[in-house]
Protein backbone atom coordinates (compact mmCIF):
# COMPACT_ATOMS: atom_id res chain seq x y z
CA UNK A 1 0.00 0.00 0.00
CA UNK A 2 2.60 2.43 0.95
CA UNK A 3 4.75 1.57 -2.40
CA UNK A 4 1.52 2.54 -4.33
CA UNK A 5 1.33 5.97 -2.41
CA UNK A 6 4.67 6.70 -3.20
CA UNK A 7 4.18 5.92 -6.79
CA UNK A 8 1.02 8.33 -6.83
CA UNK A 9 3.00 10.97 -5.51
CA UNK A 10 5.58 10.60 -7.71
CA UNK A 11 3.48 10.18 -10.52
CA UNK A 12 1.64 13.56 -8.90
CA UNK A 13 4.96 15.39 -8.70
CA UNK A 14 5.91 14.64 -11.99
CA UNK A 15 3.03 15.63 -13.82
CA UNK A 16 3.23 18.86 -12.07
CA UNK A 17 6.88 19.58 -12.93
CA UNK A 18 6.30 18.76 -16.26
CA UNK A 19 3.32 21.07 -16.56
CA UNK A 20 5.58 23.68 -14.63
CA UNK A 21 8.18 23.36 -17.58
CA UNK A 22 5.51 23.59 -20.12
CA UNK A 23 4.50 26.98 -19.05
CA UNK A 24 7.77 28.32 -18.01
CA UNK A 25 9.15 27.80 -21.49
CA UNK A 26 6.54 29.65 -23.75
CA UNK A 27 7.04 32.36 -21.19
CA UNK A 28 11.37 32.46 -21.30
CA UNK A 29 11.32 32.30 -24.71
CA UNK A 30 8.89 35.58 -25.17
CA UNK A 31 11.17 37.29 -22.75
CA UNK A 32 14.04 36.80 -24.99
CA UNK A 33 12.53 37.60 -27.88
CA UNK A 34 11.15 40.32 -26.28
CA UNK A 35 14.68 41.54 -25.11
CA UNK A 36 16.50 41.00 -28.17
CA UNK A 37 13.40 43.10 -29.76
CA UNK A 38 14.22 45.76 -27.51
CA UNK A 39 18.06 45.85 -28.18
CA UNK A 40 17.92 45.74 -31.56
CA UNK A 41 15.27 48.73 -31.49
CA UNK A 42 17.80 50.52 -28.85
CA UNK A 43 20.26 50.21 -30.90
CA UNK A 44 18.81 51.49 -34.13
CA UNK A 45 17.56 54.23 -32.24
CA UNK A 46 20.91 55.09 -30.94
CA UNK A 47 22.80 54.73 -34.19
CA UNK A 48 19.68 56.75 -35.84
CA UNK A 49 20.15 54.42 -38.70
CA UNK A 50 16.68 53.01 -39.66
CA UNK A 51 15.11 55.43 -42.51
CA UNK A 52 11.16 55.85 -41.85
CA UNK A 53 10.49 56.98 -45.29
CA UNK A 54 11.43 55.20 -48.78
CA UNK A 55 11.17 51.49 -48.39
CA UNK A 56 14.25 51.72 -45.74
CA UNK A 57 15.88 53.61 -48.96
CA UNK A 58 18.06 56.52 -47.83
CA UNK A 59 18.21 59.34 -50.77
CA UNK A 60 20.01 62.26 -50.19
CA UNK A 61 21.13 65.91 -52.63
CA UNK A 62 23.75 67.95 -52.78
CA UNK A 63 23.13 70.95 -55.20
CA UNK A 64 26.01 72.66 -56.12
CA UNK A 65 26.43 76.45 -56.62
CA UNK A 66 30.19 78.09 -57.25
CA UNK A 67 32.06 79.42 -53.83
CA UNK A 68 31.41 82.96 -53.11
CA UNK A 69 35.29 83.16 -52.70
CA UNK A 70 36.20 82.76 -56.10
CA UNK A 71 37.49 85.47 -58.67
CA UNK A 72 35.11 87.13 -61.13
CA UNK A 73 37.35 85.13 -63.72
CA UNK A 74 36.80 81.72 -62.54
CA UNK A 75 34.61 79.23 -64.28
CA UNK A 76 31.03 79.07 -62.48
CA UNK A 77 30.22 75.26 -61.49
CA UNK A 78 26.57 74.46 -61.21
CA UNK A 79 25.20 70.99 -61.06
CA UNK A 80 23.48 68.24 -58.85
CA UNK A 81 25.15 65.21 -56.63
CA UNK A 82 22.67 62.23 -56.23
CA UNK A 83 23.02 59.57 -53.62
CA UNK A 84 20.77 56.42 -53.14
CA UNK A 85 21.49 53.85 -50.37
CA UNK A 86 19.58 50.86 -49.24
CA UNK A 87 19.18 50.17 -45.51
CA UNK A 88 21.33 48.87 -43.58
CA UNK A 89 24.33 47.77 -45.64
CA UNK A 90 23.69 48.36 -49.14
CA UNK A 91 26.63 50.31 -51.08
CA UNK A 92 26.39 53.75 -51.64
CA UNK A 93 25.56 54.91 -55.03
CA UNK A 94 26.03 58.54 -56.50
CA UNK A 95 25.23 60.54 -59.35
CA UNK A 96 27.36 63.53 -60.60
CA UNK A 97 25.94 65.76 -63.14
CA UNK A 98 28.04 68.91 -63.35
CA UNK A 99 28.41 71.71 -65.84
CA UNK A 100 29.82 74.78 -66.48
CA UNK A 101 33.77 74.11 -66.75
CA UNK A 102 35.66 75.09 -70.14
CA UNK A 103 34.65 73.51 -73.30
CA UNK A 104 38.18 73.40 -74.29
CA UNK A 105 39.31 70.31 -75.00
CA UNK A 106 42.70 68.73 -73.01
CA UNK A 107 40.93 70.25 -70.19
CA UNK A 108 42.35 68.78 -66.42
CA UNK A 109 40.43 66.43 -64.51
CA UNK A 110 39.06 67.62 -61.31
CA UNK A 111 39.23 66.09 -57.86
CA UNK A 112 35.62 65.64 -56.05
CA UNK A 113 35.95 64.37 -52.16
CA UNK A 114 33.75 64.98 -49.31
CA UNK A 115 34.75 67.79 -46.87
CA UNK A 116 33.83 67.67 -42.88
CA UNK A 117 31.83 70.62 -42.22
CA UNK A 118 28.04 71.40 -44.14
CA UNK A 119 29.09 75.07 -43.54
CA UNK A 120 29.55 77.50 -46.27
CA UNK A 121 29.18 80.74 -44.98
CA UNK A 122 32.90 81.45 -45.65
CA UNK A 123 32.17 80.01 -49.36
CA UNK A 124 33.58 76.59 -50.07
CA UNK A 125 36.35 77.01 -47.80
CA UNK A 126 34.65 76.94 -44.31
CA UNK A 127 33.67 73.48 -45.60
CA UNK A 128 36.88 72.28 -43.62
CA UNK A 129 39.24 69.35 -44.49
CA UNK A 130 38.32 65.94 -46.24
CA UNK A 131 35.76 63.89 -43.68
CA UNK A 132 37.92 61.76 -42.21
CA UNK A 133 36.01 60.05 -39.55
CA UNK A 134 38.62 57.00 -39.27
CA UNK A 135 41.81 59.85 -38.72
CA UNK A 136 43.60 57.95 -42.22
CA UNK A 137 45.26 59.38 -44.75
CA UNK A 138 44.13 60.69 -47.99
CA UNK A 139 42.69 59.08 -50.39
CA UNK A 140 41.39 56.54 -48.06
CA UNK A 141 38.98 58.89 -46.64
CA UNK A 142 35.40 57.59 -47.33
CA UNK A 143 34.65 60.97 -49.55
CA UNK A 144 37.93 60.69 -51.95
CA UNK A 145 35.78 60.52 -55.07
CA UNK A 146 39.04 60.55 -56.94
CA UNK A 147 39.25 62.53 -60.68
CA UNK A 148 36.54 63.20 -62.84
CA UNK A 149 36.95 63.88 -66.39
CA UNK A 150 35.01 67.18 -68.12
CA UNK A 151 33.88 67.06 -71.69
CA UNK A 152 32.46 69.29 -73.65
CA UNK A 153 32.19 71.49 -70.14
CA UNK A 154 30.19 68.51 -67.81
CA UNK A 155 31.31 66.10 -65.75
CA UNK A 156 28.52 63.02 -65.77
CA UNK A 157 29.38 59.91 -64.04
CA UNK A 158 27.79 57.07 -61.98
CA UNK A 159 28.82 55.32 -59.15
CA UNK A 160 27.59 51.91 -58.00
CA UNK A 161 29.99 50.96 -55.12
CA UNK A 162 30.78 54.22 -52.59
CA UNK A 163 32.53 54.22 -49.60
CA UNK A 164 30.78 56.84 -47.84
CA UNK A 165 27.15 55.80 -45.80
CA UNK A 166 24.10 57.89 -45.53
CA UNK A 167 23.46 55.57 -42.02
CA UNK A 168 24.61 55.57 -38.68
CA UNK A 169 27.48 57.41 -36.95
CA UNK A 170 29.39 57.91 -39.85
CA UNK A 171 26.40 59.18 -42.00
CA UNK A 172 27.73 61.83 -44.81
CA UNK A 173 24.77 63.82 -44.55
CA UNK A 174 25.30 67.47 -43.06
CA UNK A 175 28.15 67.19 -44.59
CA UNK A 176 29.68 68.81 -47.77
CA UNK A 177 31.32 67.55 -51.64
CA UNK A 178 33.64 70.30 -53.09
CA UNK A 179 34.43 70.27 -56.43
CA UNK A 180 38.53 71.52 -57.15
CA UNK A 181 40.06 73.32 -59.71
CA UNK A 182 42.84 70.74 -60.16
CA UNK A 183 43.35 66.81 -60.29
CA UNK A 184 44.14 64.47 -56.93
CA UNK A 185 47.38 63.59 -56.89
CA UNK A 186 46.05 60.32 -54.86
CA UNK A 187 48.38 60.84 -52.01
CA UNK A 188 51.11 60.18 -54.04
CA UNK A 189 52.82 64.26 -53.75
CA UNK A 190 55.40 63.45 -52.16
CA UNK A 191 54.05 65.96 -49.35
CA UNK A 192 52.10 66.43 -46.10
CA UNK A 193 49.18 67.95 -48.38
CA UNK A 194 49.23 65.16 -50.61
CA UNK A 195 48.29 62.85 -47.61
CA UNK A 196 45.92 65.37 -46.47
CA UNK A 197 43.98 66.63 -49.57
CA UNK A 198 45.35 65.58 -52.49
CA UNK A 199 46.83 68.75 -54.08
CA UNK A 200 43.84 69.46 -55.86
CA UNK A 201 43.61 73.02 -55.60
CA UNK A 202 41.31 75.96 -55.18
CA UNK A 203 37.67 75.30 -54.07
CA UNK A 204 35.41 76.04 -57.27
CA UNK A 205 32.05 74.84 -56.11
CA UNK A 206 30.38 73.40 -52.95
CA UNK A 207 26.91 72.12 -51.79
CA UNK A 208 25.37 70.44 -48.35
CA UNK A 209 24.39 67.38 -48.86
CA UNK A 210 21.01 67.11 -47.31
CA UNK A 211 18.40 64.33 -46.72
CA UNK A 212 15.76 63.76 -49.85
CA UNK A 213 12.84 61.95 -51.40
CA UNK A 214 13.52 59.94 -54.21
CA UNK A 215 12.66 62.09 -56.64
CA UNK A 216 15.84 63.44 -58.28
CA UNK A 217 17.45 59.72 -58.63
CA UNK A 218 14.06 58.29 -59.69
CA UNK A 219 13.89 61.12 -62.28
CA UNK A 220 17.57 60.75 -63.56
CA UNK A 221 16.77 57.05 -63.61
CA UNK A 222 14.06 57.30 -66.24
CA UNK A 223 15.82 60.72 -67.84
CA UNK A 224 18.05 60.70 -71.35
CA UNK A 225 20.12 63.17 -70.39
CA UNK A 226 21.46 61.15 -67.24
CA UNK A 227 25.27 59.88 -67.05
CA UNK A 228 26.00 57.41 -69.59
CA UNK A 229 27.27 54.72 -67.44
CA UNK A 230 24.34 55.21 -65.40
CA UNK A 231 22.14 54.67 -68.88
CA UNK A 232 24.64 51.79 -69.37
CA UNK A 233 24.32 50.55 -65.73
CA UNK A 234 20.58 50.63 -66.06
CA UNK A 235 20.91 48.34 -69.31
CA UNK A 236 22.56 46.23 -67.72
CA UNK A 237 20.52 45.73 -64.85
CA UNK A 238 17.17 45.50 -67.01
CA UNK A 239 18.72 42.54 -68.92
CU1 LIG B 1 38.37 68.45 -51.54
ZN1 LIG C 1 40.83 62.64 -48.90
Amino acid sequence: MNNLLYLAVALTVCELLSAGAEVVKPVEEELLTDTNKKVNELWINLLNMKPTDNDGIAYATCSLSPSSKLEPSEVKVTGLVLFKQVFPSGTLEAIFDLEGFPTDANQSARAIHIHTYGDLTNGCDSAGGHYNPMSVDHPQHPGDFGNFRVRDGKIQKFFANLDATLFGPFSVIGRSVVVHKQADDLGKGNNQASLENGNAGKRLACCIIGSSSKNNWEKYAQDSAAPRNLRFSRRVKNG
